[in-house]
């Protein structure tokens, strides 16, 4: 039988990065993103850092002050905000290119999903590694992302392999090398083991997953219990059955941009609308969806939302329909529109997936 060939992907420092993909200029500068708390002042925690900030002690989840510490004798360090919604837009516009990649996407959160190749790779490790090597480059030359992936023939082995290089790596594990790459990592590589594992672990002598490997199913389930313990003990071996499953990000089916200036201009937006309706429409037409419900969204110059949607009489997964509704609730909006809009989005819902029949309305 021959192998599956599954991807993980997960974008380098994200939350971070995105900030650099908006100011370039910042590249060169250690940036700390910041979660701030609602007491005010530098409370809070650091969501993530770019790697040079990394390499002055910076981590995911420290506090600001212990942060701004390490890094006071650096003046061109940045400390920002987080801002979310950015960071959705730039991984919805990677995601819809990771998804004309694979032949089953499955969504794992805003930096990371897995993918499965088996059938456009034919089983080819080769085909795979240029596959996912394209699939870098388009992230970087498109949306200017740098991401790590992982490639082996299960889920977890991948994760794992996805983890081992970065930023911007690329680690192949074939099937035969699966246990010859595991040996030497440290047992904490393995999804779900945590510190406390990770201590029970080192206080029995277990520190390599090769030593791990020497360790019976019996007394891995005593220690842990019958689920958890097979877990560990099949994780030993690199063995996984879980299938990459569909699973798509809940927003996936909406697009969102910022605009290139603050505008209520009904010729300046529809360009822009028709746009997103266009786009939008591939990741329709890709997934088999019919919908039934468009909607329009604003983010206004003072932040605050507004949104516009209308029903159908049928499903449909027509561009036409899409871009001519979304154009009427743009024009019905824009009557008592009183702030200029500064991020513009269309969405669509109410789903009915088409099953079997080609669906004629597509070609329209
Ligand atoms: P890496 O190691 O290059 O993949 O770096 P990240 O920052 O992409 O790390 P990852 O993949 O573990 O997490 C993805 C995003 O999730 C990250 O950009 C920010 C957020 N995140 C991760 N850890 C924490 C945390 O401890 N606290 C908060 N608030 N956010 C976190
Ligand atoms: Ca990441
Ligand atoms: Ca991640």
């Amino acid at each position: 039988m021959s192998s599956r060939v599954v991807f993980h992907i997960d974008f380098d420092y994200f939350y971070a990065q995105c900030e650099e993909i908006r100011k370039p200029d910042l590249k060169t500068r250690p940036i700390a993103v910041c979660v701030y708390s609602d007491r005010g002042g530098d409370s809070g925690a650091i969501a993530t850092a770019n790697y040079i900030a990394r390499k002055y002690g910076v981590k995911s989840g420290m506090p600001i002050k212990f942060a701004k510490k390490k890094l006071e004798e650096v003046p061109e360090a940045v400390f920002l905000p987080t801002d979310f919604d950015y960071y959705t837009e730039v991984s919805e516009n990677a995601m819809s290119i990771i998804r004309s990649h694979a032949d089953v996407f499955e969504y794992v959160g805003r930096d990371e999903a897995y993918l499965d190749v088996t059938n456009r790779t034919e089983s080819d490790f080769k085909k795979a590694a240029h596959l996912a090597q394209q699939l870098k480059n388009s992230l970087r030359s498109t949306v200017k992302l740098s991401s790590t992936i992982g490639i082996s023939s299960n889920k977890l082995v991948s994760k794992i392999a996805s983890d081992f290089k970065k930023p911007d790596g690329l680690t192949i594990v074939e099937p035969e090398n699966i246990e010859l790459f595991l040996d030497p990592l440290p047992i904490r590589v393995i999804p779900g083991i945590g510190k406390k594992s990770e201590e029970k672990f080192s206080e029995m002598g277990f520190e390599t997953i090769s030593q791990l490997r020497g360790m019976d199913v019996f007394t891995l389930n005593e220690l842990f219990g019958r689920k958890v313990g097979t877990y560990i003990y099949n994780a030993a071996r690199g063995i996984d059955e879980d299938p990459v499953s569909p699973r798509h990000d809940p927003i996936q089916y909406s697009r969102i941009i910022t605009l290139k200036q603050d505008s209520k201009d009904f010729d300046f937006l529809v360009k822009d609308l028709e746009k997103l309706c266009e786009d939008l429409h591939q990741t329709i037409i890709k997934d088999n969806l019919l919908f039934k419900s468009v909607g329009i969204q604003f983010v206004q110059s003072d932040l605050s939302n507004r949104t516009k949607s209308k029903t159908l009489k049928n499903h449909t997964s027509g561009l036409d329909e899409l871009k001519k509704t979304a154009i009427s609730l743009l024009r019905e909006s824009l009557v008592d529109q009183r702030l200029p809009i500064r991020r513009l989005g269309v969405k669509v819902s109410d789903f009915s997936q088409v099953s079997g029949q080609v669906d004629i309305t597509r070609f329209f």
